[in-house]
């Protein structure tokens, strides 16, 4: 049995680019594995974050998870702070990395170099995202491109701690999207929708109004041809309309660009398709946000769910370890 393990940050609003390149595979793999989905509040820390927002912000999220179509009745969704076994393993894996390893991490030094405030937890990051997989014995870790370098080092951790201690983590892989799920900025489509970008225009939000997502689409830039074709190096702009057209009605880009000879129509039916896919995200968002004790009863169930398998296994390596049982 394959088991999946992933994590979302509760920072920022949820854009198509998270729901295209990785949501709607976690929504899809709760059928086919046995999968954990964690929204990773101890990861916001890394920077300050304001408590009363970062309190809505995690509902919230956890609001979204669900109208997206994660089933608590399948899968087990829940929040990290609520597993406090995630701390413990944290700091024995922060044991097992090297300082030097860290430092080698290309997120650590991207952030590191915009941040004013550096945080240790920013450094020891990737160790707390190492516990996070290995507590669950996950044997797949859907993630993008970014977290790449985190997935091996949490490998390389598990195979140190192994060989030093004896057989206790199960070495899990990393999986990626399939192609065509990077969803690329409305306004500058060579970089990726995020939702740090310059301009809001660039990203769509999955809770924007149907209005705002027909302006949005409206304005994305194009180029100065007409042909509507699948070809990203010379038309960056039109083949991610094809791909976010494609991805909303479950075709490749080059099947979406069929029968379309002028860019009005693709844009009219491009902003048809995602407004389509997010109404009913977007009305059962609506629904479970009018009853935030329902999530959190939901959130509570997914926690006690997550911590029988987490304190299992950090049984084990605290045994491994000879710490001395209490
Ligand atoms: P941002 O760049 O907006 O901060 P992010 O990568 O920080 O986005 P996370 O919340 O860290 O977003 O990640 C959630 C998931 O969404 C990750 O698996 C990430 O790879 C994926 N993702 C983020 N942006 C895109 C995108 N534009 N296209 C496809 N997948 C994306
Ligand atoms: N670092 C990831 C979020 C994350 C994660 C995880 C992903 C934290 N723990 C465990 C997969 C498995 C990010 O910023 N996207």
């Amino acid at each position: 049995m394959t088991r999946v393990f992933s994590g979302i940050q509760p920072t920022g609003n949820v854009h198509l680019g998270n729901l295209l390149g990785a949501l709607v595979h976690w929504v899809e793999d709760q059928h086919r594995s046995d999968s954990l989905y964690c929204v990773v509040d101890l990861h916001a820390l890394t920077f300050p974050q304001d408590p009363t927002e970062l309190r809505s912000t995690t509902l919230r999220l956890a609001q979204l998870l669900l109208a997206i179509g994660l089933d608590p009745d399948v899968c087990t969704l829940f929040v990290q702070s609520h597993v406090p076994q995630h701390t413990q393993g944290a700091w024995i894996m922060e044991c097992t990395a090297s300082v030097g390893e860290l430092r080698r991490m290309t997120q650590f030094k991207d952030k590191s170099a915009k941040a004013q405030f550096v945080s240790g937890g920013l450094f020891t990051y990737p160790a707390l995202m190492a516990a996070d997989i290995l507590l669950y014995d996950a044997t797949h870790v859907p993630v993008g491109d970014d977290q790449r370098q985190h997935v091996e080092l949490t490998r390389d951790l598990a195979e140190r701690f192994n060989s030093r201690y004896g057989q206790t983590f199960v070495i899990p892989e990393a999986t990626y999207p399939r192609a065509g799920a990077r969803v690329m900025d409305l306004q500058a489509p060579t970089s990726k929708m995020s939702k740090s970008a310059e301009s809001a225009a660039g990203t769509i939000l999955v809770l924007d109004e149907p209005k705002a997502i027909e302006r949005k689409i409206k304005r994305a830039v194009t180029d100065t041809e007409t042909e509507v074709r699948y070809d990203v190096a010379a038309k960056p702009g039109v083949s991610n309309l094809l791909s976010i057209l494609g991805a909303a009605t479950g075709r490749t880009p080059e099947e979406a660009a069929v029968g379309y000879s002028q860019y009005g129509p693709l844009k009219t039916d491009t902003a048809e398709a995602v407004v389509e896919l997010l109404r009913p995200i977007q009305a059962r968002y609506t629904e479970l946000a009018e009853d935030p004790a329902e999530t959190r009863r939901l959130l509570a169930v997914g926690a006690g769910k997550a911590e029988e398998i987490a304190a299992a296994t950090l049984a084990r390596a605290k045994e491994a370890l000879g710490l001395l049982p209490g």
